[in-house]
């Protein structure tokens, strides 16, 4: 890692790619629980349909090239379970192929493959089995993550077992905006303990098929804060969202245990120490308060209140809806806050809705310059993964055109990629293995100060 007035460079062997997910990018998943939603309506944005999506089932080798001419190093893709096994008793020999070229297609172009193995969508056999909720589904998982690693584990090291186990908890089980759609804190309870179990099982399944495989998940973190500086509930409120959506789960992963506040301890079996890196997907802040009024009608049984909001602070940079805050610094501060774990880090998801391109060059400079900082005082950080290359199915919010992630924008009736300016960016960082003065003067003046406050942009 160097750092000059006018360049930073990342270590020689950084990883630079981008992070797609099946179900959002493959297309036809007709056979998982999001599909259902889909069809069955109320779940997308106007009833939507991920559809032929970006019709990577079929060719998905065409982007492929692109990260190749864009300089990536890297691509964490993840895997169908609904395709690899449609039912309980079958196996997709054909499905693995598929993938299997995908990951030499990547291997042939110098990418290396980052593997996630569930992000999100579940068979549907599973789903009418009561999904993560059901105690056997550790179980199952585990005996599709063998089928896979065993059919794909001479192409792959980096095994990512789980994306973002807190969202999908959070989205699924709390709030009910994604599938299975409950609302029901004990239910949530329940199904964070099976992911827990699920990943510390196929840890051990994986690295005993591939003895040298390295294993880790996706841990979505969000960096909270109180509302109000100098209102207390609003700092216990804080504190308890940052533990419960942050750290809980990654305890349980690394300790063997986890504590959920009222609910007490409760034991992962062989869950301790079992990953062998950690990936951070990062997006935004969240300002979180209590309303005082809800809080003291809540000493009295019976009576429902919606006790916290999140809010955002007037000046502050949001995004769309219930974003939130866009907040580089955060990144330094979520690796700071994972950095006690003591493993080789991963920036396994970072990026920002922004259909124009109006501000994700400038996210990317200011969240990368947040990263050289994190990597400049020792934090080991071995790569960063676009969220995402190209525009895609992006869940409840379907393909809302204000959630475009893309660095390549997708029409999505023709399937044109459609060149942006942060594509070209990404493609310069990825090239120079790092940022550059006179980069930043082209792309987003307004970081320089930020990041080379000593540069001219003559130099
Ligand atoms: O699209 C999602 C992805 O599936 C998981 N992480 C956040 C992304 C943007 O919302």
């Amino acid at each position: 890692m160097s750092h000059t007035k006018s360049e930073i460079h990342f270590p020689p062997d950084f990883r630079w790619g981008t992070a797609t997910s099946s179900h959002q990018v493959e297309g036809y998943n007709t056979n998982n629980d999001w599909w259902a939603a889909e069809q069955a309506g109320g779940t997308v944005f106007e009833n939507q349909s991920s559809g032929r999506a970006c019709d990577w089932w079929l060719r998905a080798e065409n982007d492929f090239d692109r990260m190749a001419e864009m300089g990536q190093n890297a691509h964490r893709l993840s895997i169908e379970w609904s395709r690899v096994q449609p039912t309980p008793d079958t196996w997709s020999e054909a499905a693995l192929l598929r993938y299997r070229d995908m990951i030499e297609g990547l291997h042939a172009r110098g990418i290396e493959p980052m593997v996630t193995l569930y992000h999100f969508t579940l068979p549907k056999w599973i789903a009418e089995r009561g999904g993560w909720e059901n105690k056997h589904s550790p179980e199952w998982f585990v005996a599709y993550v063998r089928k896979v690693v065993t059919a794909l584990g001479d192409l792959v090291t980096l095994w990512c077992t789980i994306n973002e186990p807190m969202v999908l908890v959070g989205q699924g089980y709390a709030v009910d905006i994604w599938p299975p759609g409950e609302r029901d804190l004990n239910l949530a309870l329940k199904a964070a303990l099976n992911l827990a179990r699920a990943h510390a099982a196929a840890y051990h399944i994986i690295r005993e098929i591939i003895p040298d495989a390295q294993v880790g998940l996706a841990k979505h973190m969000v960096v909270w804060k109180p509302h109000r500086d100098w209102l207390p509930t609003d700092h216990l409120i804080t504190k308890v969202f940052d533990y419960v959506t942050n750290h809980a789960f990654l305890r349980a992963v690394t300790r063997g245990q986890i504590w959920i506040p009222g609910r007490g301890t409760f034991v992962i079996d062989n869950g301790k120490n079992t990953l062998d890196w950690l990936g951070i997907n990062y997006y935004q802040r969240y300002r979180v308060g209590a309303k005082i009024f809800n809080i003291l009608r809540n000493f009295f049984p019976g009576i429902p209140a919606e006790v916290i909001y999140q809010a955002t602070r007037r000046g502050n940079q949001k995004g769309p809806g219930p974003w939130g805050e866009i907040h580089a610094r955060g990144l330094y501060e979520s690796l700071g806050a994972v950095e006690k774990y003591g493993i080789p880090l991963y920036v396994t998801e970072n990026g920002l809705p922004d259909e124009y391109d109006h501000y994700r060059p400038r996210f990317i400079l200011m969240h990368l310059y947040q990263l050289s900082r994190a990597i400049e005082q020792g934090m080991p950080v071995r790569g960063y993964y676009h969220w995402s290359l190209v525009d895609n199915f992006e869940w409840d919010k379907g393909y809302n055109p204000q959630f475009r992630f893309g660095l390549l924008g997708v029409d999505f009736e023709t399937q044109e990629r459609i060149p942006r300016k942060s594509g070209q960016l990404y493609t310069e960082i990825c090239q120079q293995g790092g940022l550059t003065c006179e980069m930043i003067q082209r792309y987003a003046p307004l970081a320089l100060p930020v990041i080379f406050p000593h540069c001219d942009g003559l130099t």
